[in-house]
């Protein structure tokens, strides 16, 4: 891309109306702009990286064998009045009247949708156990949206929602997909903690809330320290649900089970949370299926839900300097930010064209900026938007042929032939 002809709107004020670092930098490095309150447009650099967030999601549930569908932003009331939720959500949920004057809303979560479905075509407990999710924009009316994306009122969620036959079934998935939320997280570069919730306005017994430690974080969690240093293979349910973790007051010093100087206290944001409910829609909805000897079985249900708008700015809580974002590489929106300190130079601009082009056919996603801009804004926008690899071709690229890569986390400057950077990038 070439940033000559991009959309990125760059702010060098300071947003006033932004309390953390995350909505701030959005707000600054052109990824989000605001409709209205607790409501963003995604600009084309947000939608990137809210795009490759959502790619890593959807593999990794497709990976467990999930189903992906897509269901509707608009429900009818008359679902909710079966589950019962309807009265109950008060004025968080967004209802809406159509043109003939029936009662619909904006859907806060799609249990009763998905439910819906189910009962319309699953008879038989042939066809279970089941896993269906989606990838949408969820509602809510929170009486204080803020921080930017990470309390929105309409807001990116995966959800997803199964169905088995026995309590045991139920629990074997929800360990199933405990396992692959920590190896989802990890893919983005987090450790999540995985925190016992109560499963609130949901219903159920079994929940946990997944928390990244970001000093912004909402609430306080207390854990563990062997989750500082978990390996990939350790994560699994055995390893990790033995480990305490605990949030707010549920933390109770006294009764702690592992010595103090083990705990860890830090702030946690909440970018996932998952429910095991039984049977509570499924008996309310009126979803049975016929067992092997005729009997009726009422299926057993889950939900799981990752805050995929929020672990934008979740992982801008975790992942930043004084300059601005540090991407980790699996979301970065670009891979290579390259940048051309001499525009206007006949030569450098040849070689640095030649070069966007060479990096763009090898299948790097480049943000070249080609601008006629003084060399300073063009470090410290790069430096901003965060792209994890710079190239920075100057005087040097000319009188050398060496270009400076720089990386944006460490800092780390080395000057090096083109050639040389490329057989080492084709060599990872
Ligand atoms: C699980 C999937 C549910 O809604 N039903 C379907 C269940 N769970 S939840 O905890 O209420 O939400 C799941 C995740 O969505 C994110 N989230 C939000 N993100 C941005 N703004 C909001 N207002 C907001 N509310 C919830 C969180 O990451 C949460 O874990």
């Amino acid at each position: 891309m070439r940033l000559s002809q991009y959309f990125l709107p760059t702010l060098k004020e300071i947003p006033a109306e932004a309390q953390i670092a995350s909505h701030r930098l959005m707000l600054r490095a052109g990824m989000i702009n605001q409709t209205t309150a607790g409501i963003y447009s995604w600009l084309p650099l947000g939608l990137r990286v809210l795009q490759k967030i959502e790619k890593i999601v959807a593999e990794e549930q497709d990976r467990i064998g999930c189903h992906r569908v897509l269901m509707p932003t608009l429900q009818p009331a008359s679902l909710w009045q079966e589950s019962g939720r309807y009265d109950d959500y008060g004025k968080e949920m967004l209802r809406i009247k159509d043109r003939h004057d029936r009662d619909m809303l904006y859907g806060p979560t799609n249990e009763e949708v998905i439910t819906d479905i189910v009962r319309q075509y699953v008879k038989s407990y042939r066809q279970l156990p089941q896993t269906l999710y989606q990838i949408g924009w969820k509602f809510r009316d929170e009486i204080r949206p803020r921080f930017g994306v990470m309390r929105g009122r309409e807001f990116f969620m995966k959800d997803g929602y199964s169905f088995d036959l026995t309590y045991e079934a139920a629990k074997e998935t929800y360990k199933r997909i405990y396992e692959s939320y920590l190896l989802t997280f990890r893919r983005m570069g987090l450790t999540a903690i995985p925190v016992q919730a109560d499963s609130g306005a949901i219903g159920g017994d079994l929940s946990h809330e997944f928390q990244i430690v970001a000093p912004t974080g909402e609430s306080t969690i207390y854990y563990d320290a062997a989750y500082d240093s978990l390996t990939k293979e350790e994560m699994t349910w055995d390893r990790v649900h033995g480990l305490y973790a605990a949030a707010d007051e549920k933390h109770d010093p006294a009764k702690c089970p592992i010595s103090e100087d083990r705990i860890r206290t830090a702030r946690g944001i909440e970018i996932g949370h998952i429910f095991y409910f039984g049977t509570k829609y499924s008996k309310a909805m009126n979803l049975t299926v016929t067992g092997p000897n005729g009997e009726s079985i009422i299926p057993e249900m889950g939900s799981y839900g990752i805050g995929v708008s929020r672990l934008v700015g979740a992982i801008i809580e975790a992942n930043h300097d004084d300059n601005g974002i540090i991407w980790p590489d699996p979301v970065a929106p670009f891979q290579i930010g390259l940048i051309n300190a001499k525009s206007g130079d006949p030569k450098l601009d040849a070689i640095a064209n030649d070069l966007y082009q060479t990096l763009t056919k090898q299948g790097f996603e480049v943000l070249y900026d080609d601008r006629d801009e003084r060399p300073g804004v063009k470090f410290s926008n790069m430096d901003l938007i965060g792209i994890p690899t710079q190239i920075i071709m100057g005087n040097r690229t000319l009188e050398q042929g060496t270009v400076e890569i720089k990386n944006r986390r460490t800092g780390e400057r080395t000057d090096m032939s083109i050639e040389a950077w490329l057989n080492k990038m084709a060599s990872k």
